[in-house]
C-alpha cells in the first residue's frame, strides 16, 4: 500500500492528500509533527534527506518528496479523474497557478524559513513576506 508522511495542517501535504482522495488511491497515513521538530529527526532526515512534508512512497518503493512531483506521478498512474485539463492553455493556467502557490508563495512561508527570519531577524507574524505574494495570485485572475 502507498505509504505518504504528513502533517495534518501541512499545506504542501493536503495538496497531495487531495489527490489521494480525488484518485480514491487508499493509501496508509503517518503524522510527522513539524510543529515539534520531527522531520529533523535521525530517523526521519534518513527516510527522506529533504526533512519535510510530505513524502511519498508505492508499493514498488518508488519514493517521492516534492508534493507537485508526487501529484503529477499519481495522476499519469492513475488516470481516473485526471487533474489537469487536455487543453493546452488551460493546462498552462493550472501549472501557472500551481507555481505561484509551490514557488512564489509558500517557500517564504515554510516554518524553517520563518524560524530563520524571526531567530536572525525579529521577525515577527505580521512581518511575514508570504503576504507580498497574494498581491500578485489576485493580479493573476483574468
Ligand atoms: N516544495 C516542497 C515543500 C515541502 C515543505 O517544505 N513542507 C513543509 C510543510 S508545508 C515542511 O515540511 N516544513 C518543515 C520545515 O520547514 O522544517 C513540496 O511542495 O513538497
Amino acid at each position: 500500500m502507498i505509504q505518504l508522511y504528513s502533517f495534518f495542517n501541512s499545506s504542501t501535504s493536503y495538496r497531495v492528500r487531495i489527490a489521494l482522495a480525488l484518485k480514491g488511491v487508499e493509501y496508509r497515513y503517518t503524522g510527522v509533527n513539524i510543529r515539534v521538530g520531527e522531520q529533523s529527526s535521525d530517523s526521519y532526515r534518513e527516510l527522506n534527506p529533504s526533512k519535510g512534508v510530505p513524502y511519498f512512497i508505492d508499493e514498488d518503493g518508488n519514493r517521492f518528496s516534492q508534493s507537485l512531483a508526487i501529484i503529477q506521478y499519481l495522476d499519469e498512474r492513475y488516470p481516473q479523474s485526471p487533474l489537469l485539463p487536455e487543453d493546452k492553455v488551460e493546462k498552462a493556467r493550472v501549472m501557472e497557478l500551481s507555481a505561484a502557490i509551490a514557488c512564489d508563495m509558500h517557500p517564504v512561508n515554510n516554518l524553517r524559513v520563518l524560524g530563520y527570519l524571526s531567530k536572525n531577524f525579529g521577525v515577527n507574524d505580521q512581518q511575514n513576506p508570504s503576504g507580498t505574494h497574494i498581491g500578485s495570485m489576485r493580479d493573476l485572475r483574468r
